[in-house]
């Protein structure tokens, strides 16, 4: 750190600066952020020192978190849920796993079995929790195995994790099962809805994953996903009192006795952003915006087929995987050649493209004639084993 500080202007441009190399959305398919609604972001400029660490000072942000919190258990089925505004998906999962372990304080050596397809925060969870996660396997359709999970239940188990919008894939997993088998064994459900929590309710036809079915314990459902709030805007949902208490700690010298949350400082900006966000745009705002999500990707779906190129699944939400061959390749060629960043999957292997509400038509379109012109390239490179070069517009000229 220098000793002097710097003006106001030198600051502002080294900051431009940065902020020039900074991807714009507009040809981002690999994310599940978006631009935040203007609402959000006005809402958060008001309330940016708001800390919610200590909401005693700040009774008026805190009366939004609660008002949050009251639409959340409506959209998701429980009229008086118990939970908080995290950080996001990752820390929703970790508080989640680490309620069920506090309230099986018996069990020494605890598990957890979540699908294979978990987002990698169950690595962190196992890391940090010192709990053992065990990992079920995933169906051909990428929906998790329930017969393995069940069969991976035992004595130490205090839970189970389903996925409404796996990252990979979107998939949902088939929760209504899931919520039986916990019931069943007397165990913990978690569902991570961080992706899906904010798409599932506002498409017509759509599986059951939320409180509705009795053995869902706690739900991970993001604002700053497909909530169109500011980063960072998470939300973690109890069903039950008991489980938000086994996560107290004494707080004896701020204004509030004690605290649930992970973080110590929270953003009561955050808060206040998510708040306006929800009260501006309503369940019809968001049924608007899932709606044309969703028939952008069954255009993209459609697009792609006409150059041969399929999804994996049928998508269950906007969130796309194509079979390609060699997606690694692909990947780079779409990036450094024509900009667009996409990110590829595992198992199955193939291109994955989250169509957030930054996408339009046109983009569309573009992208898959660029797609096209990566395949046609690496086809003649291929067949004729010589790097050629690419015909950027499609109209003969090569770059
Ligand atoms: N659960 C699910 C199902 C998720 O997909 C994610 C994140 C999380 C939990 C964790 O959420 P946080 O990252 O909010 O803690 N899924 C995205 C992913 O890993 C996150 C992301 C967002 C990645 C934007 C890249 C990006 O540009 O793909």
């Amino acid at each position: 750190m220098q000793e002097q500080g710097q003006n106001w202007e030198d600051v502002m441009s080294s900051l431009m600066q940065a902020r020039s190399k900074d991807l714009p959305y507009e040809k981002v398919l690999s994310s599940m952020c978006t631009y935040p609604h203007p609402i959000a972001v006005e809402a958060y400029k008001m309330f940016i020192e708001s800390n919610m660490g200590d909401y005693g000072l700040f009774m008026g942000t805190y009366e939004l978190e609660q008002a949050i919190l009251s639409m959340l258990g409506d959209l998701l089925h429980n009229p008086h849920p118990y939970g908080y505004l995290t950080t996001g998906g990752t820390e929703s999962n970790i508080q989640a796993v680490r309620a069920m372990r506090n309230a099986c304080k018996s069990i020494n050596d605890p598990n957890i079995i979540v699908p294979a397809s978990a987002h990698f925060s169950f690595d962190k969870i196992a890391d940090v929790l010192k709990i053992d996660v065990r990992k079920a396997r995933i169906l051909s359709d990428l929906v998790v195995d329930t017969s393995h999970m069940r069969s991976l239940i035992d004595q130490n188990t205090v839970g189970l994790v389903g996925i409404a919008g796996s990252t990979e894939f979107g998939q949902v997993d088939p929760i209504s099962e899931l919520s039986k088998i916990a019931i069943d064994n007397h165990i913990f459900l978690h569902v991570d809805a961080a992706f899906g929590g904010f798409v599932l309710p506002f498409i017509g036809q759509h599986p059951s994953f939320d409180f509705l079915l009795p053995g869902v314990s706690s739900i991970a459902i993001d604002p700053h996903k497909m909530g169109m709030s500011i980063i960072p805007s998470g939300a973690l949902l109890f069903r039950e009192e008991k489980m938000m208490l086994s996560l107290k700690v004494d707080t004896p010298y701020l204004t509030i006795s004690n605290q649930y949350t992970l973080t110590g400082t929270r953003s009561g900006a955050s808060v206040a952003g998510t708040y306006a966000v929800m009260k501006f745009l309503g369940k019809e705002g968001y049924r608007y915006i899932v709606n044309r999500c969703m028939a952008l990707t069954y255009l993209l779906i459609e697009e792609a087929k006409k150059i041969d190129v399929h999804p994996v699944i049928d998508p269950v939400m906007n969130i796309v995987a194509l079979s390609v061959l060699d997606p690694k390749t692909i990947r780079k060629e779409l990036a450094n050649k024509f900009g667009w960043q996409v990110s590829i999957t595992k198992q199955p292997s193939s291109i994955r493209l989250v169509v957030m509400p930054h996408m339009t038509e046109e983009s569309i379109i573009a992208f898959v004639q660029d797609l096209k012109k990566v395949l046609e390239h690496l086809k003649t490179s291929t067949n004729t084993g010589s790097e050629k070069s690419y015909d950027f517009d499609g109209t003969g000229n090569m770059a």
